[in-house]
């Protein structure tokens, strides 16, 4: 049985061809939900030849129906900005909205440069930018922060310590035997470096052989921490998974799904820019459902939801964690 079951109208933003830089492609969609409306940032794509992304803001009442503002969201003023700004991911810490986000800082070689940046806003009309906060990394994408502050591991001197999961391509440390990009979890005494870095989650499945990365922000469940995270199989299809971890010590991983709780079915999912993509980046509760957006093929935003109960215990009978 289906845990999440997606909007009938999905996709809920497709490519604007009257705005030049959202007219290709729109994907990859965060949230917020402030009790009224949901606040969305998302990737978008204005011409193939370079490819460059950029962030903009939807809003919304109900949760599908978005209405967006033309102007990019997040002007490239920096120069590590320059050459993309892709995946936004948004964290509520108290009335601060942490946004993380990729970027492309310059090609060596033909590759790019990819690193992990942190903005904050209070409003989605003016956002303060922290920098770069995966330089000590290699390539660090899909960096997002937990909702809550927290007192483990580490005593830091005055406050608690921020917990942000991230995914190195490489991290080199012998007590880790992997071979493949995993999810890590960051314990970091500031919100703008990442430290104390310890291995969540690396691919068990044969959907998520070639590497995990955490989609949306941790929800608060009374089972545990609800972590949704993508995984790539060997033929590049890209899944959603969920697991559960632990309320006090994030570090202890309590239940994992051993099959996707979404995969591409949907046109709209299997063809795009990039063919067979679901990519969870953003969830809303709203009354006990939870509201899943994703990109669908990289080239337009979607919705799913599920109740979270039923979502829960899902996870913990289909888990491979004792
Ligand atoms: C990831 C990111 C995402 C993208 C996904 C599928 O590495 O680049 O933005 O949606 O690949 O192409």
């Amino acid at each position: 049985m289906a845990i999440f079951h997606r909007y009938s109208k999905n996709p809920i933003l497709t490519p604007n061809k009257n705005n030049w830089w959202e007219s290709k492609a729109v994907f990859n969609c965060s949230v917020s939900y402030d009790g009224r409306s949901v606040h969305m940032l998302y990737r978008a794509i204005g011409e193939y030849d370079q490819y460059i992304s950029r962030i903009g803001y939807a809003s919304s009442s109900d949760g599908f129906q978005f209405d967006r503002r033309p102007n990019i969201a997040i002007l490239p003023t920096e120069d590590y900005e320059k050459h993309g700004m892709e995946d936004p991911r948004i964290t509520q810490i108290d009335d601060k909205i942490f946004v993380t986000y990729v970027v492309l800082s310059e090609y060596v070689k033909n590759h790019p440069k990819i690193f992990s940046a942190l903005a904050v806003t209070k409003n989605y009309d003016e956002f303060d930018k922290l920098g770069i906060i995966t330089k000590n990394f290699d390539n660090n994408k899909d960096v997002i922060f937990f909702p809550d502050k927290f007192n483990i591991g580490y005593n830091f001197s005055d406050n608690s310590s921020f917990l942000i999961l991230h995914r190195p391509t490489s991290l080199s440390n012998p007590d880790y035997q992997i071979s493949r990009p995993s999810i890590w979890l960051s314990i970091s005494s500031t919100e703008s470096t990442l430290s104390n870095s310890v291995l969540l989650l690396k691919p068990e499945q044969d959907w998520e052989e070639l590497k995990v990365g955490a989609g949306p922000s941790p929800i608060k469940t009374k089972e545990g921490w609800l972590l949704i995270y993508h995984g790539v199989s060997a033929d590049k299809v890209y899944r959603a998974g969920a697991a559960l971890l632990d309320l006090d010590d994030p570090r202890k991983v309590i239940a994992r799904t051993k099959q996707p709780i979404l995969e591409p079915e949907e046109g709209y999912e299997k063809i795009g820019d990039v063919n067979n993509v679901v990519f969870p980046t953003g969830t809303v509760l709203i009354d006990k459902k939870i509201f899943m957006y994703y990109g669908g093929a990289d080239r337009v935003c979607c919705v799913a939801s599920a109740n979270l109960d039923e979502l829960v215990e899902h996870i913990l009978k289909d888990s491979i964690v004792a």
